[in-house]
């Protein structure tokens, strides 16, 4: 299987995260994917390459041009990473307008405190290359591949950033699709991926189905709720599995195969994963229970859907066993394919 990897996203590495508990240690970090990279390299069922280089024009399929810009300019010309740019108010349902300096347009486009970084930029656009080069290896017949992108994308919106996410990776490879066939988006990462379901709320070429925790008591709170079916010639492409604290794996095979059967239902010619793993037993930022057994039973399901597969890196924080669990869900995917 083809992983395309950038190590250009370590220029992006903020110190910290400002939560109710105080600033903690930026959970997205560089070691995440530099730690993935190290264990898909010692097996022969991987071979990373670097993704093409994408021009920005490229991301206004499914960004605000206004956005991009204050993306690539407030820290331009700037790399070093110890400078972080914290959004701290935020314009409440839509009101307010937008400040004419850079810095004060953080809060603006935000929806939490994720921070910006001078290298914050140039790491998103180099995840974003990784997931449009996965979808171009589909194009060219592959039955699958693995986008290690970070930061992560499925939290950004068509105009916000939020939940260290500024680009949405996973979305620009489904647009990109979308212009040849029907795609499948599935969310398997612990979070729901509201800005992914934003961009295609009332999209029928795009399906998104999610399965994450309960929006009542788990981040990004405020949407995925199992009533959100999208909306115009959307409605019913848009569809929400929320699960309960402590979910373990047999409830959460259970619920995969009921999304992978509206997936089946609308007939894709492509699939794309946004691939969490903060699903897991061990994560810090989840309160599930899905073993590595329960990680392998997922790649082989996904497996079943049986059209060309883009699997897009999201969310995982247990830098103990990040590696190990892409590999094992992958690999489990690959041998099922068989
Ligand atoms: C891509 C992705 O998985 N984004 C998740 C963003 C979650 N941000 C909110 C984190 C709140 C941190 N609480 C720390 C609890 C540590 N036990
Ligand atoms: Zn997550």
């Amino acid at each position: 299987m083809k992983v395309f990897y950038s190590p250009e996203h370590q220029v992006h590495d903020p110190e910290n995260e400002f939560t109710n508990a105080g600033a903690i240690p930026y959970p997205e970090c560089a070691r995440r994917a530099t730690g993935i990279a190290a264990t898909l390299s010692s097996d022969p069922s991987f071979e990373i390459e670097m993704p093409e280089t994408i021009a920005p024009i490229a991301l206004e399929a499914i960004h605000d041009t206004g956005y991009l810009h204050f993306l690539a300019q407030v820290y331009a010309g700037q790399r070093s990473h110890t400078v972080e740019l914290t959004p701290t108010t935020f314009p409440s349902r839509g009101r307010g307008r937008r400040p004419a300096t850079l810095k004060a347009q953080a809060g603006y486009y935000a929806f939490d405190t994720t921070p910006l970084t001078p290298g914050t930029w140039d790491a998103a656009l180099s995840a974003a290359g990784s997931a449009l080069t996965g979808a171009d290896c589909l194009l060219e017949g592959a039955r699958s591949a693995y986008a290690l992108c970070r930061p992560p994308g499925h939290h950004a919106g068509r105009d916000y950033f939020g939940g260290y996410c500024y680009l949405n990776n996973a979305a620009l490879s489904a647009e990109k699709l979308a212009a040849h066939g029907r795609v499948a988006l599935l969310d398997i990462d612990y979070h729901h991926g509201n800005g992914t379901q934003d961009i295609f709320y009332d999209s029928d070429q795009v399906f998104f189905v999610s399965i994450h925790a309960d929006p009542d008591y788990q981040y990004p709170l405020y949407w995925g709720y199992a009533d959100e079916r999208g909306e115009g010639v959307g409605v019913g492409k848009t569809r929400n599995f929320p699960l309960p604290p402590n979910t373990e794996d047999k409830a959460y095979i259970e619920t995969l195969d009921e999304a992978l059967h509206y997936v089946e239902d609308f007939a894709p010619k492509y699939l794309i994963v946004s691939f969490g793993l903060d699903i897991c037993r061990e994560d810090p930022l989840g309160d599930w229970a899905i073993t590595a057994e329960g990680v392998a039973q997922i790649g082989e399901r996904i497996a079943t859907a049986g059209v060309p597969t883009l699997l897009v890196q999201e969310g995982g924080y247990d830098l103990h066993n990040l590696g190990a669990n892409v590999r094992q869900l992958l690999t489990a995917f690959i041998f099922a394919l068989i």
